[in-house]
């Protein structure tokens, strides 16, 4: 397996062609430091602060404005940047520096973690196949694995070193679980729903849904422009959070254009992914999104995907929501059958990604 850590590292000028989008990808392609200065005087990504939600009943205004704001958002970006979020930024810290400290170790001891998707086994430390029939890589390595709820993971396959590494995890999944639980209320009474925990519910809830962290290694790049580190895709997660080490990359589709996200500091990005669009009938936007890479910089980023257990919860637009106006524009599915479909329309159409 080719890992482009080591690819980058070998100090190449050209990129293999494996790596090389097909040209009608490589539209707006290009170096993301320089993308995201350029994308300073457009349409930003909102930025929600969730003070507003915690606030006691007392202050019923400001709660109402940050679930107004939140719902707007997911309706017409799909993502937001949120701040005041809960989680300390010494934590958020500690994650960054275990996360980079385990791709620090030597190639020799990264590839003790080396996943193996043949066999099925998914968790660990990867780089893409090609799954889709342009036959593309992308430029990044990753580490992949489940982090909550406790009783479902699997810890032989975490990195023992660095040797904080799992203690940091732990601590950030239960603290972001919390997050997950006032984001998806939050979202709740945005769908105009009288129970706040009803989303949850139907995801699984605290047994069930669970949190799969990705940890993506975007190496430096001599062709930022011929190259992505993630291909445009929408998650199939419910939401997805991303952290990142303040190095630019990430970029989102909205009103026809690609937008770079900005960088804003202590926040956390909150993308609705298709599980999410599903239960709300479409009135949330699973947003698609890419990754660009930069000739100047490693980037790192640390997705966590809420995603509802594979087979025991049916997929559906909630009943509450459905009206003769408004029916469902979702067949019901499992989440296993939602992944079925959507790698089924990667391998046989073309990269275009899915909408
Ligand atoms: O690196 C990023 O900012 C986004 C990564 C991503 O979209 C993913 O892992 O699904
Ligand atoms: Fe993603």
């Amino acid at each position: 397996m080719v890992r482009v850590e080591s690819l980058a590292s070998s100090g190449l000028d050209a990129i293999p062609s494996e790596y090389v989008r097909p040209e009608c990808e490589r539209d707006h392609l290009g170096d993301a430091l320089e993308e995201v200065k350029k994308a300073e005087k457009g349409p930003q990504i909102p930025i929600i602060d969730l003070k507003g939600f915690d606030e006691e009943s007392s202050d019923d205004i400001k709660r109402i404005k940050c679930i107004e704001s939140v719902k707007i958002a997911a309706k017409e970006w799909g993502v937001m940047h949120i701040t005041n979020h809960g989680i300390s930024q010494e934590l958020i810290e500690k994650v960054r520096a275990v996360g980079k400290g385990f791709f620090d170790l030597p190639m020799e001891m990264k590839e003790q973690y080396a996943n193996d998707q043949s066999e099925g086994k998914i968790q660990g430390y990867g780089s893409k196949l090609a799954n889709n029939s342009c036959g593309k890589l992308e430029w990044e390595d990753y580490f992949f694995h489940l982090i909550f709820p406790s009783d479902k993971v699997d810890m032989s396959v975490w990195p023992k070193q660095p040797s904080e590494y799992i203690e940091v995890m732990q601590e950030f999944a239960r603290q972001l679980r919390v997050v997950v639980s006032k984001m998806l209320a939050i979202l709740s009474l945005g769908l105009g729903l009288k129970d706040e925990g009803k989303v949850e519910t139907e995801l699984g809830g605290m047994e069930d849904l669970l949190l799969q962290m990705k940890i993506n290694y975007y190496p430096k790049c001599p062709q930022p422009d011929l190259a992505v580190g993630v291909e445009a895709h929408t998650d199939v997660s419910a939401l997805s959070f991303i952290l990142h080490n303040n190095v630019p990359g990430l970029q989102v589709f909205y009103d026809d254009k690609w937008v770079s996200a900005q960088l804003v500091p202590d926040s956390i990005i909150v993308h609705v992914g298709d599980a999410l669009e599903i239960l709300s009938n479409g009135m949330y936007k699973s947003v698609l999104h890419r990754g660009l890479v930069n000739k100047e910089k490693v980037r790192i980023s640390w997705a966590v995907f809420c995603e509802p257990p594979k087979d025991k919860i049916l997929l559906r637009p909630l009943q509450e929501l459905l009206t003769n106006e408004k029916p469902a524009k979702f067949t019901p599915r499992t989440f296993a059958q939602h992944l079925q479909r959507k790698l089924f329309k990667k391998t046989t159409e073309d990269f275009t990604p899915e909408m």
